[in-house]
C-alpha cells in the first residue's frame, strides 16, 4: 500500500529544496542549449533539477517509474504501476529571460490515474498542489470550487501563435473565441496557466501541443478544483502522448466546446 501522505510530505520537501537551488542559480551564469528548434531551449538547471528529483525518487521508491522532460528517467510505453511525471522547469524561456513565471511540475500517477500533483511557482514561492479526492490547495489554503462565468466575462489563456494559420487547429475558431471573451493572456508556462485556472485567476486555458509533463500535475489540480480538462476536441487526454489541452470550469468548458471549438 502506498502511503500518499508520507509521499506528499517528501515531495514538498524536495520541491522546496529544488526551488532554493534554482533561486540560488540566478547568481550564476546559465549554460543554454537548443533542442528541436532555435526557440526550444534547455539549461543546465533544467537537467540538474530533473536529476535531483530522479536521484531522490530512486533512493526512496526504487519500484516507481519516472517520465521526465529532459529524458533522464525511464522510457515508458505505459502508465502501469506508479509513475512520476516531471517537468523540472516548465517555462524555460521565462526562466532564462525573466527569472520568473516558470514552475516545477510533478504529477504522480497510479495505473494512469492522477494521485498527487504539484506546481511550484519558484520566483513567487507559491506551491499549488492536489491529492485525488482531497481537493486543491495553494500554500496550505484550500482553493474554492471554480465559479462559472459566461464566455463574455471569461479571461482565457492561449498562445497567440495559434491565432495565425497553423497546422494543428482551425485558427478561425480560436480567433472567434478570442474576440468574444473578456480578455486573453499568454504566460508561457502551461503548468502555471493550469494552476491559475485551478486558482480561479484564469477561467480557461487552451494549448495546441503539450506533453504529459506539461499537464500531468495541472490536470489533477484543475479537476480537484471542480474543473474539466480535455483536448480541444473534448476527448480525454492521453497521458503518454502529445495532446492539445483545454481546461476550464465545466459549464464554460462545455459552452466553448459547443459554440467555438467543435462548431464548423
Ligand atoms: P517548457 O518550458 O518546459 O519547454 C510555453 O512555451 C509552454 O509550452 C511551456 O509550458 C513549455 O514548456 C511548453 N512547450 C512544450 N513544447 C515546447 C517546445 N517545443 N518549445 C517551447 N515550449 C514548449
Ligand atoms: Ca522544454
Ligand atoms: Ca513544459
Ligand atoms: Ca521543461
Amino acid at each position: 500500500m502506498v502511503n500518499w501522505t508520507e509521499m506528499d510530505q517528501r515531495i514538498k520537501t524536495w520541491i522546496m529544496e529544488a526551488g532554493s537551488s534554482i533561486r540560488e542559480s540566478f547568481k550564476h551564469s546559465l549554460s543554454i542549449h537548443t533542442k528541436s528548434n532555435p526557440n526550444d531551449l534547455v539549461t543546465n538547471i533544467d537537467k540538474e533539477t530533473e536529476r535531483f528529483f530522479i536521484a531522490n525518487i530512486r533512493k526512496v521508491y526504487p519500484g516507481h517509474r519516472i517520465l521526465g522532460e529532459e529524458g533522464q528517467g525511464d522510457d515508458l510505453a505505459s502508465l502501469k504501476g506508479i509513475v512520476w511525471i516531471i517537468d523540472p522547469i516548465d517555462g524555460t524561456t521565462n526562466f532564462i529571460h525573466q527569472q520568473r513565471h516558470f514552475a516545477i511540475s510533478i504529477g504522480v500517477y497510479e495505473n494512469g490515474v492522477g494521485r498527487l500533483g504539484y506546481i511550484y511557482d519558484v520566483a513567487h514561492d507559491e506551491l499549488y498542489y492536489a491529492e485525488r479526492g482531497k481537493g486543491a490547495y495553494m500554500n496550505g489554503v484550500r482553493l474554492p470550487s471554480l465559479t462559472e462565468v459566461s464566455v463574455e466575462k471569461a479571461l482565457i489563456a492561449l498562445n497567440a501563435t495559434w491565432l495565425v494559420k497553423n497546422r494543428y487547429f482551425d485558427e478561425r475558431k480560436l480567433v472567434n473565441l478570442a474576440v468574444q471573451v473578456r480578455g486573453t493572456r499568454s504566460y508561457g508556462s502551461a503548468a502555471l496557466e493550469l494552476a491559475y485556472v485551478a486558482a480561479g485567476r484564469l477561467d480557461g486555458y487552451l494549448s495546441m501541443r503539450l506533453s504529459p509533463w506539461d499537464f500531468a500535475a495541472g490536470k489533477l489540480l484543475v479537476e480537484e478544483a471542480g474543473g474539466c480538462v480535455t483536448n480541444l476536441f473534448g476527448e480525454d487526454l492521453n497521458m503518454i502522448k502529445i495532446n492539445s489541452v483545454f481546461a476550464g470550469a465545466p459549464i464554460l468548458h462545455g459552452r466553448i466546446l459547443d459554440e467555438f471549438l467543435l462548431k464548423d
